[in-house]
């Protein structure tokens, strides 16, 4: 038997195999059979995947929309199967909260680079985000404008080389990175801030799980959520894709420290959190309840309560138990540096 003939029958009995026992992996529907393309060890790829499988498990694929604005995510339309709408860079939040406010039924999600999310578009983020809109932002965070060629980003380190700060990025002139899941941690409006990354199988369930989490609260109404992935730019930052992966573990994550910054549901099962949107809107519920039965005088002034209020407090029940803080405690902006 030649060496061509041995190797053609060992493939068909490992087809036959195959065959027997079905497919292992497939391609999840939520994604179309088009071939991504983003460069080699980039983290966009996988990210999509996620949040395509999550939704094929919440059932949500016929509702489903996405919002892609600017940004090496602006291609997404190809990749994902449901509908997607293109949006002017920054202005994802937007469209976002009127597809949301417009037909509530449907599950929105926007996928945001940080250039888009915390530069450009920082205002929309910011205001999406305390009026509590019921829309699932994914935050990608490589730490720089992928797609226009690797400028600074609001999220580059201290001493990080990019293309507009060849000499590293000076604190002084450029300030200090933006942590944006603490920052909106501290936003009534937001029911879910976690910060993920997908370096390995471990921390890639663990994305998947947030992602999952994060659609769920906004089909309970929950208000705002916002999934951060720390991520790769391998092209951009000047690395391999496997140096990439070890530059983000060295640098990124003790400056990104991975973990949940709110959830609501977590909260009020916590004393000290008195005053969370969920709270709020159990107060106003409850005082539209008193109204309606008539105890409240006529022509009183309270705030009108949401039509629809999501669940109280004492109400909800989260499956999930609260990550622990950060590993890592972040570094302070001096001691680090970037290339
Ligand atoms: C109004 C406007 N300003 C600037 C640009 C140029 N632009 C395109 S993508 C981009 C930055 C994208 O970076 P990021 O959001 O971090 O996404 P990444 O490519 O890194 O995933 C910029 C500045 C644009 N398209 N529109
Ligand atoms: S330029 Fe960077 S962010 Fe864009 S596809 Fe390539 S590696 Fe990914
Ligand atoms: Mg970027």
């Amino acid at each position: 038997m030649t060496p061509a003939t041995a190797s053609a029958k060992t493939q068909n009995t490992k087809a036959k195999t195959k065959d027997k026992t079905g497919p292992i992996f497939s391609r999840t529907p939520g994604l179309t059979d088009a071939i991504t393309n983003y460069c080699p060890g980039c983290t966009h790829g996988i990210v999509q995947r996620l949040v395509a499988e999550a939704i094929e498990e919440l059932d949500a694929q016929g509702r489903a929309v996405g919002v892609c604005p600017v940004g090496c995510s602006v291609l997404a339309y190809e990749f994902y199967s449901c509908d997607m709408v293109q949006a002017a860079h920054g202005r994802a939040p937007a469209v976002a909260t009127g597809l949301k406010r417009a037909r509530p039924e449907n599950v929105i999600f926007t996928y945001q680079g940080d250039g888009d999310l915390a530069s450009i578009g920082m205002a929309e983020t910011v205001h999406a985000a305390t009026r509590g809109e019921n829309i699932t932002v994914i935050f990608i965070n490589n730490a720089i404008y992928g797609m226009t060629g690797g400028q600074m980003a609001p999220t580059s380190l201290p001493g990080q080389v990019t293309q507009t700060s060849p000499y590293g990025r000076d604190v002084e002139t450029a300030g200090y990175p933006i942590r944006v899941c603490e920052m909106l941690s501290s936003l009534d409006g937001v029911a879910l801030a976690q910060r993920v990354t997908v370096d390995s199988p471990r921390t890639v369930r663990a994305a998947k799980k947030a992602i999952k989490k994060a659609f769920e609260y906004q089909t309970e109404g929950l208000g705002y959520t916002i999934i951060e992935v720390v991520a790769t730019c391998p092209t951009n930052w000047g690395f391999t894709p496997a140096d990439a992966f070890t530059w983000l573990r060295d640098n990124l994550l003790p400056y990104y420290p991975l973990g949940v910054y709110r959830d609501i549901k977590a909260e009020s099962k916590d004393d000290k959190a008195a005053d969370t949107v969920a709270d709020k809107l159990a107060a106003a519920k409850a005082a539209k309840a008193e109204a309606s039965t008539g105890s409240t005088e006529a022509g009183s002034t309270a705030p009108e309560a949401p039509e629809v209020a999501p669940e109280t407090a004492a109400e909800t029940d989260s499956e999930v138990a609260p990550e622990t803080a950060p590993e890592v405690a972040p570094e302070t902006t001096s001691e680090k540096g970037g290339e």
